[in-house]
């Protein structure tokens, strides 16, 4: 199961209250204040983790509770600390305040790189014992303070991949195939529509240590806006590529022809974010293999003049040097 939205509680650890108490021994009758303070409430932290993702955990438990701190003791003791409490997220997670209207508000957090750690709630500060209230006048005070609340709200977590390029496409275009074919990734493949059920990343290797990613999203149909097919939900993980890829069955293998596809796909997107319609994008021309595709491939280039068409093939030539190659120049740009 794949989560990339919800709402989460989350509450930090209470501190511990102060205590009131005094010293007792044996052949000191009126011994002076020794109440400890109160221990700190545990922070809610989040921790970015290479092995989550998505945000399924939180999904089974949407509840991140912090332990509080214990109370101060006598002799001075201070209480112990509550533990913090560590939810791991995939990098790419979003958190948001929730509104009193329970909508998204305002932005907290921004995670996207591995090991970064970020505290959503902080634990309360634990009261100070009677000892600290001792003063000249007053030399027995029966005070102490309680521990502070630890902070506490509803928040709303959204995962977006982080990816150089993402690939946009109706199903069974080929998308799947192109990230197996360019890196290590395995996703499935499959002569049927709606074979990719959740993103995923392909990360591309090239000599002298340097990569490219690409992220791999559901294909998307006509009226995808509207929640036609799965929706065009999953746009939001190419909200973050730099670049998007359009990628075209040159074998019009459904009936459909690519330049309609292409008109359709730059509709869908542009409803679903004018900042992504706006984003640059280029056209891979795939399947070229088949016969029939080249036919295709002449007439989209004349209809679309002006936008870059890379061509490919993952079951036999052209192959995707080409796409190899031309990602490496737009992971190699600086962000
Ligand atoms: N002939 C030919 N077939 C291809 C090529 N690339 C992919 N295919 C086939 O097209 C079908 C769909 O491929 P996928 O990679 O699963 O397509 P997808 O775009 O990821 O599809 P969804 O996940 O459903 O959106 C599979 O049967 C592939 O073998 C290609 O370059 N040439
Ligand atoms: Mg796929």
């Amino acid at each position: 199961m794949f989560v990339d939205h919800l709402k989460v509680y989350a509450k930090a650890g209470d501190g511990g209250n102060g205590a009131v108490h005094w010293v007792r021994h044996k052949y000191v009758p009126k011994g002076g204040p020794d109440g400890g303070d109160g221990g700190r409430g545990g922070n809610v932290v989040l921790r970015v983790d290479h092995h989550t993702d998505s945000l399924r955990t939180l999904f089974f438990k949407p509840k991140a509770v912090a332990e509080a701190g214990q109370a101060g003791a006598r002799q001075n003791k201070t209480g112990r600390n509550g533990k913090h409490f560590l939810v791991k997220v995939p990098a790419g997670t979003l958190v948001h305040q929730v509104n009193e209207d329970g909508e998204k508000g305002e932005l907290v957090a921004d995670l996207t790189r591995d090991g970064e750690e970020f505290v959503l709630c902080e634990g309360g500060k634990g009261g100070r014992g009677n000892e600290h209230f001792k003063s000249s006048t007053n030399r027995a005070p029966a005070e102490a303070e309680p521990g502070q609340p630890g902070q506490e709200g509803w928040y709303f977590f959204e995962l977006r991949k982080i990816a150089d390029a993402g690939m946009v496409g109706f199903p069974n275009a080929g998308k799947s195939s192109l990230v197996a074919a360019l890196s290590a990734a395995r996703p499935k493949i499959a002569a049927y529509p709606f074979t990719t059920l959740q993103p995923m990343v392909g990360v591309i290797e090239y000599p002298g240590f340097m990569r490219a990613t690409v992220a791999d999203i559901p294909g998307l149909i006509e009226g995808a806006h509207a929640n036609r097919g799965l929706g065009h939900e999953f746009l939001r993980h190419i909200m973050r590529c730099r670049v998007l890829l359009f990628v075209l069955d040159m074998a019009a293998s459904d009936g459909r022809e690519p330049w309609d596809d292409l008109a359709s796909l730059r509709t869908e997107v542009s409803l679903y974010s004018d900042e992504l319609a706006q984003r640059p994008w280029l056209i891979v021309a795939n399947k070229l293999d088949v016969e029939g595709s080249r036919a295709r491939l002449k007439i989209l280039k004349q209809r679309f003049k002006k936008i870059e068409i890379i061509e490919s093939s993952t079951l036999g030539d052209p192959g995707v040097d080409a796409l190899k190659a031309r990602l490496q120049t737009l992971a190699s740009r600086p962000r």
